[in-house]
């Protein structure tokens, strides 16, 4: 947050010395719209991305004056995923801006989105009058939105008073930033925007957040115990999440793994924080670690539903609720995070990157390195499980399953580390996320903790303008359709973005039918030979048709080559899929395929 903006001073002058009124009093005063700007200015805000309307419009267009980026969505729900990852890959909140009632709520499901994947966001919505929505006397747009936000954010504030609008703005960053990031609402009234005040006492109530995101050190006796335990164990793990990724500490962290010699597991999102094809990576022997050790340590990674709470059969326990045995050390700036599924002996509390480095100093050049036996039956299952799915990969179907487009893809990332892979789906998100290597940090953004379909075209636009990187999207079919619609607006900006889409008629598989023999489809199929690809034709984008991995292959290079718009319509085999993925325990009554 420490870029310097331009002074509010001049904003202020120019603004008030726009066409329409000259007087010494206009110049003298400051509006809501003005300070909004201003402020965020002030803050290194320099992306907005949003969708306009009452009350919100002039806004918008006041912003993109002011010389911010405006990124304007075609669904607010989109516009938020982007907010929220642009947040995550930057440090700096992503603020998505809507208009009242509907289009707040479309921008909530992002908002509440961010707040359970830890990204720091604001979703800032004008609202309509308060006195006639307390009374509810049906305005325009009418919705109590404040008390709506509030269980979905990490913290909700409204501002109705223009010499308030630094403090709330300050407030929202600060509660993004710090501590567990976070979504945040803001609500501003359209009262509040025409509101004029005197434009000195204006300047000099907006406030330059100082530090929004402290350092927070841990107890030196925490990551005694930690490294104690580490020492201790004859088959030690380190599973790495997105919250390693967020911090931002990609150096130490690689030093922490290969100092201590220790096997590790990415998170989805964690993912290229060392490149996957490390020899300390595990990703390859899961199933064989998890159960098998006996202290693990959680760098910015929850025991939720994707680590199976941390017990069960994953972790080799003996009933479906049943500890493995295992001791977690877990290191989390949020102090409530440890015990809250299995017991924890060693919660290390802080930002990972002051974590990390505590740890590092702690354990001195000389670090005993784990057990042989243990290095080596990984590796052993490692290079077996690697064998095979070469095997897999080789082979060429006629149609394409998600193995051989998927080797494309993994080719093509290969040869462009740099560039960001966005993902959803069921099959086409499991199978990417185990087929595609990745080679650097923050390169996988995906559905991440509620596994929510329809961030995509949102991720992809974010990551393109946030980075200036190539993005590619490998998208199921039905996970696309979420989001399809912002292919305009990709097209729009001229974004390097290259959707994939996995096209099998349909979520899951595209085979089903319906089991009255009636004349409606399935619920879990689509139009059968979709051709998505027109869709990017319609803006001027490159659409292409790709039945065989060559044709994939030539149009993602050249997707690359080019940087244009470009959706590659990859027709998969309808029967390749299985039911939810790889989760298909999770769904009750799953038909067993
Ligand atoms: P994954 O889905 O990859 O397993 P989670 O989202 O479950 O990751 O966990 C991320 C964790 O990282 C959260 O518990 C969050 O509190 C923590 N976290 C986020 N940012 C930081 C940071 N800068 N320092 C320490 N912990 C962080
Ligand atoms: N709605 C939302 C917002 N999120 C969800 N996760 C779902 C619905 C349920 N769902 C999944 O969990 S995956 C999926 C849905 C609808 C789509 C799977 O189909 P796909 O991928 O075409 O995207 P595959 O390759 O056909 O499996
Ligand atoms: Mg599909």
């Amino acid at each position: 947050m420490d870029q310097v903006a331009t002074k509010p001073t001049a904003n202020a002058a120019d603004a008030a010395r726009k066409p329409g009124g000259d007087t010494d009093r206009q110049a003298q005063e400051i509006d809501g719209f003005q300070l909004v700007i201003d402020a965020l200015k002030l803050n290194g805000i320099d992306t907005i991305f949003g969708l306009p309307g009452i009350p919100i419009t002039d806004l918008t267009r006041r912003l993109q004056a002011s010389g911010l980026r405006v990124i304007a969505f075609r669904h607010e729900q989109n516009a938020g995923y982007a907010a929220s990852i642009a947040g995550f890959m930057t440090q700096k909140p992503g603020i998505c801006l809507t208009v009242s009632a509907p289009g707040f709520l479309n921008g909530l499901t992002a908002l509440a989105n961010a707040t359970t994947n830890c990204f720091p966001m604001i979703l800032v919505s004008g609202s309509s009058e308060r006195e006639i929505v307390d009374l509810q006397q049906g305005d325009y747009e009418e919705m109590d939105q404040l008390a709506i936000a509030r269980p979905h954010a990490k913290a909700a504030f409204r501002v109705l008073h223009a010499e308030d609008i630094g403090v709330g703005v300050a407030r929202a960053i600060r509660a993004a930033l710090s501590g567990r990031p976070g979504g945040v609402y803001l609500d501003l009234p359209a009262k509040l925007f025409p509101q004029t005040i005197d434009a000195e006492s204006g300047r000099n109530s907006l406030i330059k957040v100082v530090d929004p995101a402290p350092r927070q050190i841990p107890a030196p006796d925490a990551v005694q115990r930690a490294l104690d335990l580490l020492k201790s164990a004859k088959r030690p793990l380190i599973i790495l999440g997105k919250g390693a990724a967020y911090a931002q500490a990609d150096a130490d962290i690689r030093a922490l793994v290969e100092r201590s010699g220790i096997p590790y597991l990415p998170m989805s999102m964690a993912k290229g924080l060392l490149p996957d094809t490390h020899e300390q990576s595990a990703a390859a022997a899961r199933s064989y670690v998890l159960p098998e050790a006996d202290v693990v340590m959680l760098i910015g990674a929850r025991l939720n539903w994707l680590l199976s709470q941390g017990k069960g059969k994953t972790w080799g326990g003996a009933s479906p609720k049943a500890w493995g045995g295992q001791k977690f050390i877990q290191v989390d700036i949020s102090p409530q995070e440890a015990d809250s599924n299995v017991r924890v002996d060693a919660p290390v509390v802080g930002d990972i990157g002051s974590c990390v480095a505590a740890m590092l100093s702690a354990m001195g050049a000389k670090w005993p390195q784990p057990p042989s036996e243990w290095v080596d039956a990984i590796s052993e299952r490692r290079t077996k499980n690697v064998g095979k799915m070469a095997e897999t990969l080789a082979k060429n179907p006629v149609p394409m399953n998600y193995h051989s487009a998927l080797n494309v893809v993994r080719d093509i990332v290969k040869a462009n580390p740099d560039a960001i892979l966005v993902n959803e789906g069921a099959n086409a998100l499991d199978f990417t996320r185990s087929i595609v290597d990745m080679y650097k940090p923050r390169k996988r953004l995906d559905v991440g903790t509620w596994g929510v379909m329809g961030v995509g075209m949102g991720f992809s636009v974010a990551a393109a303008v946030v980075s200036g990187d190539q993005v590619i999207a490998i998208e199921g079919d039905s996970a696309f359709g979420f989001s399809g619609m912002e292919v305009e607006t990709i097209c729009r900006y001229d974004l390097p973005v290259c959707v994939v889409i996995m096209n099998n008629n349909g979520v899951y598989r595209g085979d089903e039918v319906n089991p009255t023999g009636g004349r409606d489809p399935s619920p879990l199929v689509f139009v059968k030979g979709a051709r998505y690809e027109k869709l990017m034709d319609a803006f001027g984008g490159v659409g292409v048709l790709a039945t065989t991995p060559a044709e994939l292959r030539n149009a993602m290079e050249e997707a690359i080559r080019s940087r244009k718009p470009t959706l590659i319509n990859a027709v998969i085999d309808e029967k390749a899929g299985t039911e939810s993925g790889r989760i298909t325990s999770l769904n009750p009554t799953a038909k067993k395929k």
